[in-house]
């Protein structure tokens, strides 16, 4: 029986983090694959840790667990640091809001577990029906894209995109050092350099605002494409 692992960074998400939670742990997955989730509460300042603790009171028959980090470092540092914990076959990143959607992990395994792959990415351009927020979030994830496809020879239509399914094995034998959001360009950059061309099937996505706790700035897109300038030349 195979397990997906799903790791969700946290930070300050007390709005949205139990509504995520519960419609992870209410998407049946297809083949029959086992969940397990793994909260990495990056050492938020609101009422984040309390609430999973109240849910997994309630929930104790439910795989999750609850890994704290000491000092806020990141969304890659807290993706390391989940990576230490998980047991499961494949791994998907969840972010702790409700910008994607759950049910979509079986779009995803259908297609990885059928074709056997290693990565494979949702997008959310593929999917025409999908709305994107701000004009500098889809300018800057569109640049970020385009940057990767020329530095990297791949046929991207979203890069940034948080549903990334890895094999465990083949994700634990990628060395990552990425502390923010340059999660994603670290990744895809040095999955690119093993040779892969990362396939992509539509995902839907519903953004939200920065009212809403959205914490990605345009700095972040800057710092990505340096990112992949960078992981272009160094491992
Ligand atoms: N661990 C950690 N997670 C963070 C931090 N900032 C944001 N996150 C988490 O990273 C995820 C993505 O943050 P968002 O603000 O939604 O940004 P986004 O535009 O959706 O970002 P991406 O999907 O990563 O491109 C959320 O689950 C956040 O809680 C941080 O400082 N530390
Ligand atoms: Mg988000």
């Amino acid at each position: 029986m195979k397990k997906l692992s799903i790791i969700i960074p946290a930070y300050n998400e007390g709005k949205t983090i139990i509504s995520l939670l519960q419609k992870v742990v209410n998407v049946s997955l297809i083949y029959g694959i086992q969940k397990e989730i793994v909260i990495v509460n990056d050492c938020s300042q609101d009422a984040t840790a309390e609430l999973v603790k109240e849910y997994l009171a309630t929930h104790a028959d439910e795989s999750i667990t609850l890994v704290q980090q000491e000092k806020n470092q990141g969304k890659g540092a807290a993706i390391r640091k989940g990576l230490e914990h998980i047991t499961g076959d494949y791994i998907i990143i969840q972010d702790a809001d409700l910008e994607y959607e759950p049910e979509d992990y079986n779009i995803l395994l259908e297609v990885f577990v059928k074709e056997n792959r290693k990565v494979l990415y949702g997008s959310r351009f593929l999917n025409s029906k999908n709305r994107h927020s701000y004009q500098s979030f889809y300018i800057g994830g569109r640049l970020v894209t385009l940057f990767t496809n020329l530095l990297f020879c791949q046929h991207l239509t979203d890069e940034p995109t948080c549903y990334k399914l890895f094999d465990a094995a083949f994700l634990r034998s990628i060395f990552l050092r990425c502390d923010g959001f340059e999660f994603c360009p670290e990744v895809t950059a040095k999955v690119a350099k093993r040779g892969i061309k990362i396939k992509e099937v539509p995902i839907n996505y519903y953004p939200r605002s920065i009212e809403d706790g959205k914490k990605i700035k345009w700095t972040d897109g800057l710092a990505a494409i340096w990112a992949l300038i960078k992981y272009r030349f160094v491992n």
